[in-house]
């Protein structure tokens, strides 16, 4: 739901309607500002204004899912907005939200840079943030309550691992291209670093090509064509999700090469479709990033709003998928 002028309108209806209802000597209780009827007088539900990134990708979907799911398994009031992955849509549904006086807010910020002033202006309304999947670079830590999500450093660090144990007898150049997330976002910029510190122990690992395909299928397609048309020796993809590793597995067959023989693919994320690919030999290796935050995010809305305490990072539990676990874990798999 995009919070628009519609609710300006529900709004000045909501106005109405209590003045109407006063005047009988009834009151109407508003627990939001969207004019919606809160139920009984003293409805304590906790209103949480979340601010996703968009839904460019099988992640982003199940991660939607789950919040969506956990708020409601919570009894917690959510008003959702879409960014449709732009920081100026967030920075606007966040300062929506302050105007409606949520309890808390919470969102995945598309970049990591750029937010220190909006988030001062929720500490100055007294309303407490949570930052969920993705981290801000802001100086000041009072701007947020805590991080929920993955150590992104330590998934291109595994990336890079196994392809280290996969070419540790390579008596020549192995050429790797590398299709990034989007530009200036933490597990983009995280991803890479932990991935090129860690592959530099075998000096025959070479990133010959890296550029951002925005973590979606049509970018990760249209880059993998570019890198294609421009190095005529590519043994290795390192893809920074599934998406962008699905989008270039249609490159890659449409110049006549074949996926997981002729160029190891290396992905994050593990979403079923990229499970799928996995068990099906044409990507070699997946470090899952789990989108699956929603539980705890309601857990750590309601201690927030209640004033406790809480840590200042916590870590989603992680692991990663060869061919073959893959094959036996794709069964149970929630997403
Ligand atoms: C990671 C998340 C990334 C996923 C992508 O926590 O922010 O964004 O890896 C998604 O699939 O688009």
């Amino acid at each position: 739901m995009r919070i628009t002028g519609n609710t300006l309108t529900r709004r000045g209806f909501g106005a109405v309607l209590a003045a109407g209802l006063l005047a009988t000597g009834l009151t109407a209780c508003a627990n939001s500002d969207t004019g919606d009827a809160g139920g009984a007088a003293g409805d304590d539900k906790i209103v949480l204004g979340f601010s996703q990134v968009g839904a460019e990708s099988g992640w982003r979907t199940a991660n939607t899912t789950s919040v969506k799911e956990a708020a409601a398994e919570a009894g917690i009031e959510l008003k959702f907005d879409d960014a449709q992955q732009k920081q100026e849509n967030q920075i606007r549904a966040i300062r929506n939200f302050i105007q409606q006086k949520v309890d808390v807010i919470a969102f995945s910020p598309v970049v990591e840079s750029g937010w220190d002033t909006v988030l001062k202006e929720a500490k100055d309304a007294q309303i407490p943030v949570i930052l969920t999947d993705r981290a801000v670079d802001s100086a000041d830590k009072t701007l947020y309550k805590t991080f929920l999500g993955s150590d992104f450093v330590k998934e291109g660090r595994l990336s890079a691992e196994w392809l280290l144990e996969e070419t540790k007898s390579a008596t020549g150049p192995v050429n790797i291209v590398e299709l990034q997330g989007t530009t200036g976002s933490a597990p983009a910029n995280d991803r890479k670093k932990g991935f090129g510190e860690a592959i530099a122990a075998n000096p025959n690992l070479k990133i010959i090509a890296s550029q951002s395909g925005d973590f979606t299928r049509a970018g990760g397609k249209a880059v993998m064509e570019q890198f294609l048309k421009a190095n005529p020796k590519i043994d290795v993809l390192f893809a920074h999700n599934d998406d962008m590793g699905l989008g270039a597995l249609e490159a890659i067959t449409a110049a006549g090469k074949v996926p997981g023989k002729d160029i190891k693919i290396i992905t994050i994320d593990a979403v079923k479709d990229g499970m799928q690919a996995l068990a099906d030999g044409k990507f070699n290796f997946i470090a899952e990033c789990s989108p699956l935050l929603g539980p705890q995010l309601m857990d750590l809305a309601k201690k927030v709003h209640a004033g406790e305490e809480v840590p200042a990072r916590i870590e989603t539990e992680e692991t990663t998928f060869t061919q073959q676990t893959a094959k036996e874990a794709l069964p149970n798999r929630k997403y």
